[in-house]
């Protein structure tokens, strides 16, 4: 199956945190292609410092929720705490799409609800794989031309 990870870093140092993340994920799945880095400006939430983004493409037997489970420990072992929605973290896994699979569970919703929208998401998926299509939404250069203008 092929799957499509977002991962974001605001606190601590984002560089690191990221790059061990590459590797744990690494550790279960087949990663494909990874994005660069991209320095973005925070999107909602409080005034936070810059995140650093990137997307990878892995190729996965694993379940969505087994997949999300590992996700949501590589978090937890990076320090992750949950306070404010929206706010700084050390290390966000987001889930964007897992195959055409779509679902709408609070556990997991696919693809990712706002995945659409978001610059700091479309863009390094773009850099990898340009011809990508969100399902429900279509491809993702449209949907990145729409956030520009
Ligand atoms: N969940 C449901 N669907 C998914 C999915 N597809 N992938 C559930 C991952 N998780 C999913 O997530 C809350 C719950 O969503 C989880 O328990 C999971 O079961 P969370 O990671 O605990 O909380 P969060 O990340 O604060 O919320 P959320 O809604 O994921 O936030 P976003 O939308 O990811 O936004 N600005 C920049 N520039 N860069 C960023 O990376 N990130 C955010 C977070 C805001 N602004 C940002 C960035
Ligand atoms: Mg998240």
């Amino acid at each position: 199956m092929k799957v499509v990870i977002a991962l974001g870093s605001n606190l601590g140092d984002s560089q690191s945190i990221l790059s061990d993340a590459i590797d744990q994920i690494g550790q279960s799945v087949d990663i494909q292609v990874v994005s660069k880095f991209h320095e973005t400006i925070p999107v909602g939430g409080p005034e936070q410092p810059n995140y650093l983004n990137a997307v990878l493409i892995a190729d996965t037997q694993m379940q969505p929720l087994d997949l999300l489970d590992l996700l949501q420990s590589i978090e937890n072992k990076a320090g992750r705490v949950r306070e404010e929605r929206w706010g700084p973290r050390t290390l966000d896994l987001d889930l964007i799409t897992y195959e055409e699979l779509i679902m709408d569970e609070q556990l997991l919703t696919l693809p990712h609800p706002r995945a659409h929208e978001r610059g700091f998401v479309l863009s390094p998926w773009f850099e990898i794989d340009p011809q990508a299509v969100l399902p429900g939404y279509g491809k993702i250069g449209v949907l990145l031309q729409h956030i520009a203008g």
